[in-house]
């Protein structure tokens, strides 16, 4: 791992809010992407934070302090993306489903779809399915991404599918899951057409998403 990297993923595991960002800005420096820079460090980052969290050595004021030091690193380094051509590949819905509040990653997708050209609509955090549905049926949009980090709430992913489906709608919209808790097997369980497991899988996932309706 680059040493750079290393200390990125230092600040978030020990919440080190004075050192985010001038470690952000030597990674740049050093000629990485913002994307290397969120999935390797920034993420790798929180996933030890996570593991700390799970063996009882941190507590829920160490999760949101390292979700903050993480907020604040993608917040800059938004500004160092490439907006693209904003719009021109069309809309994508993104929402956390009810429940979770989790939405660093949901947010971290969202940036980088518009980078890549797409228009996001994002719902937020704690979204009910009924108002997913009800966006995705006053809208039109096809394209839809939901966030799931906790295992309690993949009941929600079947919720919007077959409320969906109750109002003809299933047929009309591609659905892609991602999140701690996802994996390909849950994603064929729960009915909907992927999973991807980064924010850049999510561009891949889309643009095919949006050739089969095309063809469709
Ligand atoms: C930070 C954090 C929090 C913060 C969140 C702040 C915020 N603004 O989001 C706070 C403090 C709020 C929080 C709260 C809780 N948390 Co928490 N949290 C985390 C932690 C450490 C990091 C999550 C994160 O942001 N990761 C980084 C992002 C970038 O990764 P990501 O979300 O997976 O997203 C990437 C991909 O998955 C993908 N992706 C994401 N969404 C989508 C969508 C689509 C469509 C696609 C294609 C791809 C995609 O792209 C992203 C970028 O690459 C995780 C541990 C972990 N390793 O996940 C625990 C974790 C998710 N939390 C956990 C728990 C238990 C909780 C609490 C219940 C704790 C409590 N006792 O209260 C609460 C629940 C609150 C609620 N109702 O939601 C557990 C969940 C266990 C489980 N399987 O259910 C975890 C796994 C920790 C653990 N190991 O135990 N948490």
């Amino acid at each position: 791992m680059k040493e750079c990297i290393a200390v990125v993923q230092d600040a978030v595991i020990h919440m080190k809010d004075d050192v985010i960002i001038d470690a952000v800005k030597k990674c740049l420096a050093e000629g990485l992407s913002p994307i290397q820079i969120i999935e390797e460090g920034l993420s790798g980052g929180l996933d030890v934070v996570g593991q700390k969290f799970e063996a009882g050595e941190y507590y829920l004021a160490e999760l949101i302090m390292a979700g903050d030091v993480v907020t604040e690193a993608t917040g800059m380094l938004k500004d160092k993306m490439d907006p693209g051509d904003m719009g021109k590949k069309g809309k994508v819905i993104l929402a956390t489903v009810k429940g979770d509040v989790h939405d660093i990653g949901k947010n971290i997708v969202a940036m980088i779809l518009s980078a890549q050209g797409y228009e996001v609509v994002d719902l937020g955090v704690d979204v009910a399915s009924e108002k997913i549905v009800a966006a995705v049926s006053e809208t039109g949009i096809q394209l839809l991404g939901l966030s799931i980090l906790l295992t309690t709430m993949v009941p929600a992913i079947k919720e919007v599918v077959d409320l969906l489906t109750a109002k003809g709608l299933r047929k009309k919209v591609k659905i892609a899951i991602g999140g701690a808790c996802c994996s390909q097997q849950l994603a064929d369980e729960m009915g909907v057409d992927a999973f991807g497991e980064s924010a850049v899988a999510a561009v891949d996932i889309f643009d095919r998403f949006k050739k089969e309706l095309e063809i469709a």
